[in-house]
C-alpha cells in the first residue's frame, strides 16, 4: 500500500510541478510568437550605401490584419487611366531644391499584435488525453482504474519491491519528459503561429484568386503565368503576403488573370514580392531570361566599351531607327501599385529637377502629362517618343492609379535622349535616333545613365540586378531595338519569330509591345536582360540583327 501511496504522491507532485511550469495559464509566458516589425527596408539588399532618409513609404502602424497605406489592394478595382485634360501646354517644372541622394526607406516599424496571443497553446497529449479523471496513473498516461486497479491490488508484493529512489528518478524523468514535450509543443505552436501569420489574406481576395485561377487553368492562355502557376504553387502562395506592403498573390498575378493573352502575366507590386512569391517568379524569370536559375546571380553592371558597336545597317537599307532603353527604380519608393498620389508627385518633382541639371546633348525639358495637350501627347506617341495610355496589362496590375499624376516625359531638343517618368517603371532612360548607328545610340545612353546615377540612387539587388516592376526587365533592364523592314523574312511571321528566337531576339509591332506591324515595320530587340552584362545584352541585339539582315539579303 505504501507503494500505491507513493505512486499517488509522485503523480500529485508531478501535477504540481507541471502546474508550476504552466504558471497557471494554458500558454507559456515566453517565448511568445512575435510577429517581427516590418523591415525598415525591403529585404532585398542594395549594394549602395543607405543615404540620408528623405522619402518614407511608411506603412501606418497596423495590426496584422490591417493593410498599410497606400491602399492598392488587388481587391480594389483598378482605376482606369484618366485622359489628360486637353488644355494648357505642358509647363516645365520649376527647378526646386536639388534632389537628395535617395533614401533607403526608413519605415516606422509596424506594431503588430502577436498572432500567438490569440492562439491556444496545445498542451502535451499526456495531460489532455489521459488521467483527466483524477485517478492514479502508471506514469505512461494509463489510468489505473477498473481491471488495472484490481490487478495492482492483487500483486502487493511486486509493488512493495519497487525502489523508492527509482520511483523518484522515474518521476523526475517523467517531469523532464513532460517538460521537454511541453517545450516541443511550444515550438510547434510557434511554427503554427508563424504559418498562421501568412494566412491573413482577405476572404474576398482568396475568392478572386480561386475564381481567376480556375478560369486561367481552363483557358488556352500561352502565358508564362499559366505555365508555372501549378495547383501546388498556387496553393502554396495564395495565403502569402509581403511584409511591408501586404501585397498578395492576386496583386502579383491579376494582370495575367484578366488578360489571358499575356506573354508573361505577372508583376512585382513591391520588391519583397520577388522573395515572398519566388516559387512563381523564379521559374518565370528562368524561362524568360534564357536560363537564369534561382541559384544564379546577375553579374555586376558593365556597359563595356561603347566604341565597340558601329552601324548595324551601314547601307541604310533595312533599319529605320535604333533605340536603347533601360529602366530604373528610385530607392525609397515601391513600385506602381503601392505608390500614393503624393509620392507620384514627389517623384515627378525630383526627376524633373534632377534632369534639369543635365548638360550638352542631354540638355532638355521635362513635360508633365498633367496638362499636356491631347494633340501634343498623341503626336509624341505616334512618333514613338512617349508611352501609350491605357495599357490594359498595366491597368489590370493596378499600375495606372492617379493617372496622369506624376507621369511625364523629359527630352532634349532633337528627341534623341528621353526619360519617361512613372509609366511602368519609375524611370525609363532612352536613347534613340533614325538609322542604324547603334554605337552612337548606346554611347549616348551610357553617358546619360552615368550622369543620372550620380544624382539619383537606384534600387539594385545583388542577385536580381536593377529592380523593376516587371520581371522581364530585371537585371540590366536593357532593351536595344531596331525598327526594321525585312519583307522577305517577314512574309512568314512565324518564320521571322523562329529565326529571331534563334538569336535570342524578340519581335514586337511598330508601336511596341502588344501591337501589330504597320507598313512592314517590326521592332526587334534583345529578349533577355538578366544573367549577362549590359554590353552583352546590346551585343546580342547587334549580332542577331546582323544575322537577320544577312539572311534577308540571301533570300
Ligand atoms: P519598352 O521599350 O519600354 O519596352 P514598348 O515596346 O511599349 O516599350 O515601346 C515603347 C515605344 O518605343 C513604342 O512607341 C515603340 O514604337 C518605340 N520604339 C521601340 N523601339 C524603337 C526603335 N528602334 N525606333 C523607334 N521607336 C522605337
Ligand atoms: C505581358 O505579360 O504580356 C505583359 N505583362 C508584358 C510583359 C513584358 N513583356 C516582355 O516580353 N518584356
Amino acid at each position: 500500500m505504501f507503494a500505491l501511496w507513493y505512486l499517488t504522491f509522485a503523480v500529485d507532485e508531478i501535477r504540481k510541478r507541471l502546474a508550476w511550469l504552466f504558471g497557471g495559464t494554458k500558454k507559456p509566458v515566453a517565448p511568445a510568437i512575435e510577429n517581427k516589425p516590418a523591415p525598415a527596408v525591403a529585404p532585398v539588399p542594395t549594394p549602395k550605401p543607405a543615404p540620408p532618409a528623405v522619402v518614407k513609404p511608411t506603412p501606418a502602424p497596423a495590426p496584422v490584419v490591417t493593410k498599410p497605406e497606400p491602399p492598392k489592394k488587388a481587391s480594389e478595382p483598378p482605376k482606369p487611366a484618366q485622359p489628360a485634360p486637353a488644355t494648357t501646354p505642358a509647363p516645365v517644372q520649376p527647378a526646386a531644391a536639388p534632389v537628395q541622394p535617395t533614401p533607403a526607406p526608413v519605415t516606422t516599424p509596424v506594431a503588430v499584435k502577436s498572432a500567438a496571443d490569440k492562439m491556444p497553446i496545445p498542451l502535451p497529449k499526456s495531460l489532455t488525453e489521459s488521467n483527466g479523471n483524477g485517478t492514479a496513473s502508471n506514469g505512461n498516461g494509463v489510468a489505473l482504474d477498473g481491471l488495472d486497479q484490481k490487478l495492482y491490488d492483487a500483486q502487493p508484493n511486486k509493488l512493495m519491491k519497487v525502489d523508492t529512489e527509482q520511483l523518484k528518478d522515474a518521476s523526475n524523468d517523467f517531469i523532464k519528459g513532460e517538460a521537454n514535450a511541453f517545450v516541443q509543443s511550444i515550438k510547434e505552436a510557434q511554427q503554427a503561429g508563424a504559418r498562421k501569420q501568412d494566412t491573413m489574406v482577405d476572404a474576398a481576395v482568396l475568392a478572386k484568386l480561386e475564381e481567376g485561377y480556375a478560369k486561367l487553368a481552363a483557358s488556352d492562355s500561352k502565358s508564362l503565368l499559366k505555365k508555372y502557376l501549378t495547383k501546388e504553387v498556387f496553393d502554396n502562395l495564395k495565403n502569402k503576403m509581403t511584409p511591408t506592403f501586404k501585397s498578395t498573390l492576386l496583386d502579383v498575378i491579376q494582370s495575367g488573370l484578366e488578360n489571358h493573352d499575356s506573354g508573361v502575366g505577372i508583376y512585382a507590386p513591391d520588391a519583397e514580392s520577388y522573395t515572398v512569391f519566388a516559387d512563381l517568379f523564379d521559374p518565370i524569370i528562368e524561362d524568360y531570361h534564357g536560363g537564369f536559375k534561382k541559384t544564379d546571380k546577375h553579374p555586376a553592371s558593365q556597359f563595356g566599351d561603347v566604341a565597340t558597336f558601329g552601324n548595324v545597317d551601314p547601307t541604310n537599307e533595312y533599319v529605320i531607327s535604333t533605340r536603347v532603353r533601360c529602366g530604373r527604380s528610385m530607392q525609397g519608393y515601391p513600385f506602381n501599385p503601392c505608390l500614393t498620389e503624393a509620392q507620384y508627385k514627389e517623384m515627378e518633382g525630383k526627376v524633373s529637377t534632377t534632369l534639369s541639371g543635365l548638360e550638352g546633348e542631354l540638355k532638355g525639358k521635362f513635360y508633365p502629362l498633367t496638362g499636356m495637350e491631347k494633340t501634343v501627347q498623341q503626336q509624341l506617341i505616334d512618333d514613338h517618343f512617349l508611352f501609350k495610355e491605357g495599357d490594359r496589362f498595366l491597368q489590370a496590375a493596378n499600375a495606372c492609379r492617379y493617372w496622369p499624376s506624376g507621369r511625364g516625359i523629359y527630352h532634349n531638343d532633337n528627341k534623341t535622349f528621353l526619360v519617361w517618368c512613372n509609366e511602368e517603371d519609375h524611370l525609363r532612360i532612352i536613347s534613340m535616333q533614325m538609322g542604324g548607328d547603334l554605337g552612337e545610340v548606346y554611347r549616348r545612353l551610357v553617358g546619360a545613365v552615368n550622369e543620372i546615377e550620380k544624382r539619383v540612387p537606384f534600387s539594385h539587388d545583388d542577385r536580381l540586378g536593377f529592380l523593376t516592376f516587371c520581371p522581364t526587365n530585371l537585371g540590366t533592364t536593357i532593351r536595344a531595338s531596331v525598327h526594321i523592314k525585312v519583307p522577305k523574312l517577314a512574309s512568314n511571321k512565324a518564320k521571322l519569330e523562329e529565326v529571331a528566337a534563334k538569336y535570342n531576339l524578340q519581335v514586337r509591332g511598330t508601336r511596341g509591345e502588344h501591337t501589330e506591324a504597320e507598313g512592314g515595320v517590326y521592332d526587334i530587340s534583345n529578349k533577355r536582360r538578366m544573367g549577362l552584362t549590359e554590353f552583352d545584352a546590346v551585343k546580342e541585339m547587334y549580332d542577331g540583327i546582323t544575322e537577320l539582315i544577312k539572311l534577308e539579303k540571301s533570300l
